[in-house]
């Protein structure tokens, strides 16, 4: 198949709010500087849902979704020097080009090499790498995981260990290093720390695990299951928070609270439970109103927020400024800060030792013919990540 076109599999997202469809589709042999990639696995994350529902300013259709891969070098193009057929690799979102000015600062993870034409959905050469029908379909994240086969820059792709499966390393290509990267990274939780965590889907779980590990002495796990809105029954609320008390429990957190179940806004309730507030907090979620109660729940003089959640196109935020003269600090992640060519094949080497959680996050898996399941549990909060498996 080398330097040909290959057939393949791809769940492909036609129009903004409509399922995924499963199509044959056409991926183009890898130029210069770029590599072909057979998918073995993908995580579906919350931020493939947002820009499938319309959500993200950047969003083009048709596309080919997926950001959270993990696969096989199949081919390579002319030039490329880091990577062989054979290689076990994981997609990058944000590539590491080693040269860009952000590259070249150790203040800062996102390398701007090629973000321009990412953000367009094509390739650094303006092009896309994807027909199905005739029709052109666009990357989506630099990364289109969604697919049997993708096309990725050189410098977004990791090399990793073969020994770990990727069925569950997939899961390091987002959601897992973004949460804890945001605690021991961004952050930089201290051992003692007083913690709120708002939000425990997968990001959230894993910033959990990371505030455990940097020694946070209180780690206040914040849900409420979407499901509950329809319930409305305080049986079944009271039934749902236990279990979510148990997910975040076994992941670390030491608390749960349920801001349904309180008459006074979250930020009020954290800030009595605390004696005065956080030292840390992290929003997971996305929603802007969780920002500012994340914000808000931090301490006076010291305590410091960090936003990972994605809002939605035309949100923004907003507190007093007098929170933030008064000492709190406003912050936020990507990827959870890590450099990722350098980050992903140490955090795989972690997993590998037994030093950090990677299996217990799967909590679903599909055959791609069954990709919109997965967006489905997401929606009514029954898994913590869904993995499909071509
Ligand atoms: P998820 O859907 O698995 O989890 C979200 C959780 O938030 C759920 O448990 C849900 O019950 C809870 N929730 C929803 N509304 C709430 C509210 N008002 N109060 C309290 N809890 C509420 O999502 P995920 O995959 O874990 O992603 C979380 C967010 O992080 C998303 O916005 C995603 O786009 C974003 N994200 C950002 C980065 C980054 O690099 N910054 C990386 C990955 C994901
Ligand atoms: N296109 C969106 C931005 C989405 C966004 O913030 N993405 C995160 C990763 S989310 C992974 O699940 C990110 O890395 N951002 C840095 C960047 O350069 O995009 C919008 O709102 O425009
Ligand atoms: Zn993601």
């Amino acid at each position: 198949t080398v330097g040909k076109v290959i057939k393949c599999k791809a769940a492909v997202a036609w129009k903004a709010c409509k399922p995924l469809v499963i199509e044959e589709v056409e991926v183009q042999p890898p130029r210069a500087g770029e590599v072909r990639i057979q998918i073995r696995s993908t995580g579906v994350c919350h931020t493939d849902s947002y820009t499938l529902n319309g959500h993200d300013p950047e969003g083009l259709f048709p596309c080919v979704l997926g950001h959270e891969g993990g696969g096989v070098v199949e081919s390579i193009g002319e030039g490329v020097t880091t990577v062989q057929p054979g290689d076990h690799v994981i997609p990058l979102y944000i590539p590491q080009c080693r040269n860009c000015k952000f590259c070249l600062s150790p203040k800062t993870n996102l390398c701007s090499k090629i973000r321009a034409t990412q953000g367009k959905g094509l390739m650094p050469d303006g092009t896309s790498r994807f027909s199905c029908n005739g029709k052109t379909l666009y990357h989506f994240m630099g990364t289109s995981t969604f697919s049997e086969y993708t096309v990725l820059p050189e410098i977004s792709v990791a090399k990793v260990n073969p020994a770990a499966p990727l069925d569950k390393i997939c899961l390091l290509g987002c959601g897992i290093p973004t949460g804890y990267g945001a605690a021991i990274n961004t952050a930089g939780v201290e051992p003692g720390s007083t913690v709120a965590v708002f939000g425990c889907g997968a990001v959230g779980l894993a910033v959990i695990m990371g505030c455990k590990e940097a020694g946070a002495k209180r780690i206040i796990a914040v849900d409420i299951n979407p499901d509950k809105r329809q319930i409305g029954k305080r049986k079944r609320l009271l039934l749902l928070s236990f279990i979510y008390l148990f997910i975040a429990q076994s992941f670390g957190a030491t608390e749960f609270l349920n801001p349904k179940e309180h008459d006074k806004p979250t930020q009020q309730v954290l800030v009595d439970l605390t004696d005065g507030g956080c030292d840390y907090t992290f929003e997971c979620i996305g929603n802007v109103m969780t920002m500012r109660a994340a914000l808000e729940a931090c301490h006076k003089g010291w305590g410091v927020s960090t936003i990972i959640g994605v809002a939605a196109s035309g949100k923004e935020i907003s507190t007093r400024p007098f929170q933030l003269v008064t000492g709190r600090v406003w912050k936020g992640t990507a990827f959870g800060g890590w450099k990722s060519r350098d980050g992903v094949p140490q955090l795989v080497e972690k997993y590998l030792s037994g030093a950090m959680k990677v299996d217990k996050f799967v909590t679903h898996t599909f055959d791609l013919t069954e990709i919109n399941k997965a967006f489905d549990v997401m929606h009514q909060g029954k898994s913590i990540r869904s993995v499909v498996n071509f």
